[in-house]
């Protein structure tokens, strides 16, 4: 039961942002247990032992383990459909699945600590270097939903009841600001996400908020 699971997490992964939203939409409790990730915690034996890809956020229940935020999202959401983070006709779903691809396959993996990482070590890039890229490909995914947002129903991603589409957007954003995007060049984003932050479940999770902020 979701109730007795255990969130692995760090407050300032947007994709454990993504579980802790999904989390309190549905009012679900979970135990959240910290992974510091810029001390290199989740490269640790005993947390690859519970979790190979050595990442945040992870999903664990008596017998059972999940990576993927994706993945853990969906698994609450059928375990627990009430209030639908996919919902409507397939149509529906899949624009929803859309926007929230393109923030987690096409945008996030590209700005993870481990990639920008690896841009330091072995392609030099300094901090100004490192957060360029990462806006290059935010605005690049940012630009693709904002034309999406044009013709999707409703005052959120899509409706107005959220989804898993604003369930992934809103911590992209926060991604977003922290490497200095500039969101005034979205303004349906930008439209949407203050509606956004004024949803407690929203609220609840955002990263200064979390036990572990620093
Ligand atoms: N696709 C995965 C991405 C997980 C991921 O990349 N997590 C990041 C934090 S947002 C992480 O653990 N990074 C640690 C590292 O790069 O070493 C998901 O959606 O769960």
């Amino acid at each position: 039961m979701a109730d007795q699971g255990v969130l692995y997490g760090y407050f300032r992964s947007s994709a454990a942002y993504r579980v802790r939203i999904a989390l309190n939409l549905k009012g679900l409790e979970a135990e959240h247990r910290f992974v510091h990730l810029r001390k290199g915690e989740q490269r640790a034996d005993d947390y690859r032992r519970r979790n190979p890809a050595g990442l945040v956020p992870f999903w664990s229940e008596k017998g059972f383990g999940l990576s993927q935020s994706l993945a853990i999202i969906e698994y609450l959401d059928e375990l627990h459909p009430e209030p639908p983070l996919l919902p409507g006709s397939a149509r529906d779903r899949a624009l929803i699945r859309e926007m929230a691809l393109t923030i987690a396959t096409d945008v996030h993996p590209l700005g993870n600590l481990r990639v920008l990482d690896k841009l330091s070590q072995d392609y030099h890039a300094d901090e100004a270097a490192r957060a360029a890229w990462c806006r290059t490909w935010m605005e690049s995914g940012f630009e693709v939903i904002e034309r999406r947002l044009a013709s999707t129903p409703g005052h959120l991603c899509y409706g107005d009841a959220p989804t898993l589409a604003d369930v992934c957007l809103v911590p992209q954003l926060f991604n977003a600001r922290r490497f200095g995007v500039d969101l005034t060049r979205f303004p349906l984003i930008a439209r949407t996400d203050a509606e956004l932050a004024e949803i407690e479940a929203f609220r609840k999770a955002l990263p200064s908020l979390q036990p572990d902020a620093e």
